[in-house]
């Protein structure tokens, strides 16, 4: 399509969006009517702006489905992710919804040159998380043959990868670089034992310099791809073969920058948080969702001939979210489950580190007469699993012995993981 097209088809799903979205989810309405806009002020592309936002704490706000436009029994799929607290996100989808998901997976795939034939070993997990089924159902849409492995098992992972001769990888950056050094410890030799060309990464961010790592190691292409689950999940956008930036899919996200701050909407080019309007989303239509992740967006035409807008790889987020291989984890989570055991006290420190794989350590203040209650740990260890998915080191210290902050906030996280 040409920009022009795209734009067209973009208006014509805008308008038609905005006013299914009025019509049937009752917070959309009730912003909607707060700021004095109707459905029908939205005449042009950029009329998208006077369109309230839809935060995350406006989804936990309507756990599990308040914000369904449709009936519950027309759902085919639910996912969920973190919350800020307790409570994950609920993500919901119809038929239409997965088989748009599928699509654009199958794009991204597609983009990055995966075609029948290839061997997907896909080592993101499955679950309620949505990067394991995202990339199935990719997989399945370009009719290459996928390996449900999901996450962790290293040793099988690497046999498999070699005796099912896996030509891509799909897995977080992170535990590709560590797969470049647990190969070698495994006494493979990568370029010889492996036939890797593609490797789709994603769900966290990562560098050049980690890229450069994977490919040099595995001899492979490594693409960047991007998702997050309340926009379905992986497949938002995707690096191609110039890898110049991540082309988002203009025809189902129409994608803006602004201020984290004021709100205010950004010229392209220019780096700010990014902002979504999902264009046909059937059971959970979201308009203008602020991700929290900074960006920034290129609109001239990409050298491979793609229209779709681009985005600068993710630089971080203009929020406290700390992704933990892979995994999101909000320290207020951490927080709510430790606030909710007796015999705690009100410090605690959250420590991430880097070795081969990520860690989260949580250090906590309790009276000294539980210092060594193993109990107390093994609670702790087993709410913080429930909560946040994954498994953190416990360690109780004394009170008092947590530092303190005479200014403003407590440091509460140290990430110690390198940068870049
Ligand atoms: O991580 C979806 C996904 C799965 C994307 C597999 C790619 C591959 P969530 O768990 O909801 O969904 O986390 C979304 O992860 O807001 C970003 O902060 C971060 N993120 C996702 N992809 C990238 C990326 C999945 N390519 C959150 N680079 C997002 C940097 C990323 N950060």
């Amino acid at each position: 399509m040409k920009p022009k097209q795209l734009k067209a088809v973009q208006l014509r799903r805008l308008r038609k969006i905005v006013d299914y979205a009025y019509r049937n989810v009752a917070m959309i309405k009730k912003r909607f009517d707060e700021a004095g806009v109707k459905p029908s002020s939205i005449k042009t592309l950029d009329d998208v702006s006077k369109i309230p936002f839809t935060v995350k704490t406006d989804l936990r706000d309507n756990y599990p489905l308040g914000l369904l436009a449709i009936p519950q029994n027309r759902l085919y799929e639910l996912h969920a992710s973190s919350g800020t607290t307790g409570k994950p996100i609920v993500v919901a989808y119809t038929r239409g919804d997965l088989n748009c998901w599928g699509r654009l997976m199958g794009r991204s795939f597609d983009v990055a040159g995966v075609r029948k034939g290839d061997v997907v070993q896909n080592m993101y997990g499955y679950g309620l998380f949505t990067g394991g089924l995202g990339f199935h159902y990719g997989a399945k849409a370009v009719g290459a043959t996928v390996v449900p492995t999901s996450t962790g098992n290293t040793k099988r992972q690497l046999m498999l990868m070699k005796d099912l001769r896996t030509t891509v990888a799909a897995c977080t950056p992170s535990y590709m670089v560590y797969l470049c050094e647990a190969s070698r410890a495994e006494g493979y030799e990568p370029k010889r034992d492996f036939v890797l060309r593609v490797g789709l990464f994603g769900a966290e961010p990562w560098s050049e310099e980690a890229r450069k790592r994977i490919e040099e190691v595995f001899g492979l292409r490594a693409h960047d791809i991007y998702g997050m689950s309340e926009l379905y999940g992986p497949g938002v956008g995707v690096e191609c073969d110039q890898r110049n930036g991540l082309h988002i899919w203009g025809d189902e996200f129409l994608v803006e920058t602004i201020a984290p701050d004021t709100g205010e909407v950004l010229e392209p080019g220019k780096e700010g948080e990014l902002v979504f309007t999902m264009l046909s989303r059937e059971a959970m239509p979201l308009l203008r969702y602020r991700t929290r992740d900074l960006s920034r967006v290129f609109e001239e035409e990409c050298a491979c001939g793609r229209c779709h807008p681009r985005i600068q790889r993710i630089k971080g987020r203009s929020d406290d979210m700390l992704i933990v291989g892979g995994v999101n984890v909000f320290p207020s989570q951490v927080e709510h489950v430790l606030m909710n055991i007796q015999g705690l006290g009100d410090q605690y420190q959250i420590i991430v580190t880097r070795t081969d794989l990520d860690r989260l350590a949580v250090k906590v203040e309790t009276t000294a007469d539980r210092l060594n209650d193993p109990k107390l740990v093994k609670l702790i260890n087993s709410d913080l699993l429930a909560v946040l998915g994954i498994n953190a080191d416990v360690e109780l210290v004394e009170l008092g012995s947590l530092p303190r902050s005479e200014v403003g906030k407590a440091r509460r996280v140290v990430d110690l993981r390198p940068k870049g």
